[in-house]
């Protein structure tokens, strides 16, 4: 894996990976510049997504709006801007995938009780917003890629992923800037991924979600939300329950 193209690079998560994701040459793109020498282009303009992808070996896909939001933006930028990237991907010959999922796409699931298992990662959709939909319909766009073109797509079900947690549920969710960056390096140089998702969170000792899906694709998280806890206030009780009672937690309200 040597020249991976990052779409929404100038955005949170882009800036994280791109101070850490080393060993790759990376291409830059979005609507916003991202440093120089990056590709301002928006992933739903077909040829700059050509010319974009064309001798690259893998695309991690990021761009996009990163919350709720009416339904014409949402399928305008996410679902049109995922499906560019994908065929652009496709035409260029690109051989792997990785998509920032979210854990909205599952985000009326609800978060299991004390002791029971933790949520695996290849929950079945069911998501809480348009914004959640949009990653359904991305993660199903990755699966017929890979079905019919043979590409590789690793979905991530990212959690929360700021440079700390910003609530109590942000204890179990948090995914922290260089575990993000060792996610998707595992997602971009595990051998034959095919199509799978995959959660996105550190090794919280609160999760409720499950990590065999990272192991399994060599990510090691090395941080957990844990040492921030005394210093997070609870917010409104009806978020806390929220938070508490469902994968997506305030994104359910
Ligand atoms: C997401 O998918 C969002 O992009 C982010 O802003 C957070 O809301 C996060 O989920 C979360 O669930 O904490």
């Amino acid at each position: 894996m040597e020249r991976v193209l990052i779409t929404g690079a100038a955005g949170r998560i882009g800036g994280m990976l791109r101070e850490r994701l080393t060993g790759v040459e990376l291409r830059l793109l979005d609507v916003e510049p991202a440093g120089s020498g990056s590709i301002v282009a928006g992933v739903t303009d077909p040829d700059a997504m050509l010319e974009a992808c064309t001798g690259v070996d893998a695309v991690v896909h990021l761009g996009g709006i990163s919350g709720e939001d009416t339904w014409e933006r949402i399928r305008d930028v996410n679902i049109e801007g995922t499906y560019g990237v994908f065929e652009a991907a496709r035409r260029a010959g690109v051989r792997r995938v990785v998509y920032a999922s979210s854990n909205h796409a599952v985000g009326f699931w609800p978060n299991p009780t004390e002791n029971a298992p933790e949520l695996p990662d290849d929950l079945a959709p069911r998501p809480d917003t348009f914004y959640g939909v949009s990653k359904v319909l991305g993660e199903a766009l990755g699966a017929l890629y890979h079905d019919r073109h043979g590409m590789d797509v690793v979905c991530l079900r990212i959690g929360s992923c700021f440079p700390a947690p910003r609530d109590l549920r942000g204890l179990a969710t948090w995914l922290s800037p260089g575990d993000c960056a060792r996610l998707v390096h595992a997602a971009l140089t595990c051998e034959n991924p095919g199509f799978r998702t995959v959660w996105g969170i550190s090794a919280n000792t609160r999760r409720t979600w499950s990590l065999a899906g990272g192991a399994a694709i060599g990510y090691h998280p090395q941080d957990d939300a844990e040492v921030f806890a005394a210093q997070l206030t609870a917010g409104s009780p009806e978020r806390e329950e929220a938070g508490r009672r469902y994968v997506g937690g305030a994104f359910t309200l």
